[in-house]
């Protein structure tokens, strides 16, 4: 865990989070500042910058947990048909928090546009913080409803 890092501090309950699956070793959560509705990021618990500092392990467990989060997002009120799967791995490469985070976008066709609209301006509390987590409580709970208990991996062995 690091004492600075955004992530663990959710981790560690010191900010609010929204998530959509828990386990002994990983979280998906709703991103506060979403590029689409019901945009996702998986973590691990351990703290690590890059994915080369994770055990093959690890990440074949996170991918299979992005795998089950997009799955369930086309099954929720989202009914994305499509998705971007995407890691940022490094400051050169446009990370802005320095834990491994594996984004989950659901696409629902012609939201090209939009995608990068959000991307630029996502930053700027337009809606408030307030009103956006409501939303993003009620796309989580939907995204949830369709989550397997447990995800399946040799961590998991
Ligand atoms: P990246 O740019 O790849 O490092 O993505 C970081 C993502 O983390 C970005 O999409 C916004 C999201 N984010 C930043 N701060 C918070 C936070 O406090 N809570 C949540 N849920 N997401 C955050």
């Amino acid at each position: 865990m690091s004492a600075t890092c955004i992530f663990c501090k959710i981790l560690r309950g010191e900010l609010p989070v929204t998530t959509v699956y828990e386990d002994e070793f990983s979280l998906a959560f709703m991103d506060l500042y979403p590029m689409r509705p019901g945009h996702v990021l998986v973590i691990p618990k351990e703290h690590h910058v890059s994915i080369q500092q994770l055990s093959s392990q690890m990440r074949f467990h996170l991918f299979e947990l992005g795998a089950a989060v997009a799955k369930a997002q086309t099954e929720s009120e989202l009914q994305c048909k499509s998705h971007n799967f995407f890691i940022n791995d490094g400051p050169e490469a446009n990370q802005h928090v320095p834990h491994v985070h594996l984004h989950v976008l659901p696409r629902t066709g012609a939201d090209l546009h939009m995608a990068l609209f959000s991307f630029v301006s996502r930053y700027n509390n337009v809606f408030g913080v307030a009103k956006k987590r409501r939303q993003l409580a009620q796309i989580a709970k939907s995204i949830e409803g369709h989550m397997p208990k447990q995800i399946m991996s040799p961590l998991m062995e």
